[in-house]
């Protein structure tokens, strides 16, 4: 039976996500964490649902999650080893109906807890379904030049999404919406958790200054490339700021309209002038 769940392609994309996370470099010992929306039947044609291993109490309730399914990285785990031991490393799970507990239904075999950000992930999980019927992934992740340019960039959503837009050329068509921030937090809370969600409701990404990012998506591709995305324009960002030479020239607001007019993209408000 639990060779059959290996096989199943949410499981297999949860081992093959892991592991390019971490050949990136974003996710060095036990850093990042993805959770990954499941439909019943995707679940229970390799599954038997209703074979409960464990039951978890959440003490933040998610009513809106009622009877959903997840795959989720656990608490700990080193997403080195996802890909050589998904069963340990990663948990199916569903939320109770009362959305106060949650029943494990695969996986975290030796005792393991779902990520310490579960907060987060299921709060953002609830601000995506309010706005996007099609959302399925939050991934979080240590990506080195995101984490590098909140010490070297103001802390300001409009500058830091613009910055972002400048540096590489499909940025804007990426994340036309752009990128949220917060404030320093300390991670794990319920605190940053509802503060990611409050900005999830109008962003695909939030980056948690000094931390990492997080990102949300309809499909494991789309959520990996959106991150993938993001930290390369903020490595472009890096290696230009490094150079002695300086910046000799820009992609200007002027292309970045005719860019997105070209995409069929609208840029977020109030960031671009012309
Ligand atoms: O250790 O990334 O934010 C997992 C994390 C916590
Ligand atoms: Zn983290």
């Amino acid at each position: 039976m639990d060779e059959k769940v290996i096989q199943a392609p949410f499981v297999q994309e949860m081992m093959d996500a892991t592991y390019n996370m971490w050949r990136m470099g974003w996710d060095e010992r036990n850093g990042g964490n993805i959770s990954y929306l499941l439909t019943e039947e995707e679940v229970s044609s390799y599954l038997d649902i209703t074979r409960v291993l464990r039951n978890l109490p959440l003490n933040f309730p998610v009513p809106e999650l009622s009877n959903k399914y997840f795959i989720v990285t656990g608490s700990g785990k080193y997403f080195k080893n996802v890909k050589g031991n998904p069963e340990d490393c990663l948990g199916i799970l569903r939320v109770s109906e009362l959305g106060d507990s949650i029943d494990i239904l695969w996986g975290l075999k030796n005792g393991g807890n779902p990520t310490s950000e579960l907060p987060s992930h299921f709060m953002s999980h609830i601000a995506r379904l309010k706005v996007d019927k099609n959302h399925r992934v939050i991934m979080h992740n240590h990506a080195t030049n995101v984490l590098a340019m909140t010490f070297t960039h103001e802390l300001e959503e409009k500058s830091f999404t613009k910055t972002l837009w400048q540096m590489c050329t499909e940025c804007v068509v990426v994340f036309p919406d752009g990128v949220a921030l917060l404030p320093w937090m300390v991670p794990g809370t319920d605190l940053i958790g509802e503060k990611t969600a409050e900005k999830m409701i109008d962003y695909r990404v939030v980056i948690w200054p000094q931390h990492g990012i997080f990102g949300a998506g309809t499909t494991m591709d789309e959520t990996f490339g959106l991150i993938e995305t993001v930290e390369k324009a903020a490595q472009i960002y890096t290696i230009i700021h490094s150079h002695q030479g300086g910046v000799k020239q820009v992609i200007t607001d002027k292309d970045l309209i005719a860019l997105a007019s070209a995409f069929g993209v609208t840029p977020r408000e109030g960031i671009l002038q012309g």
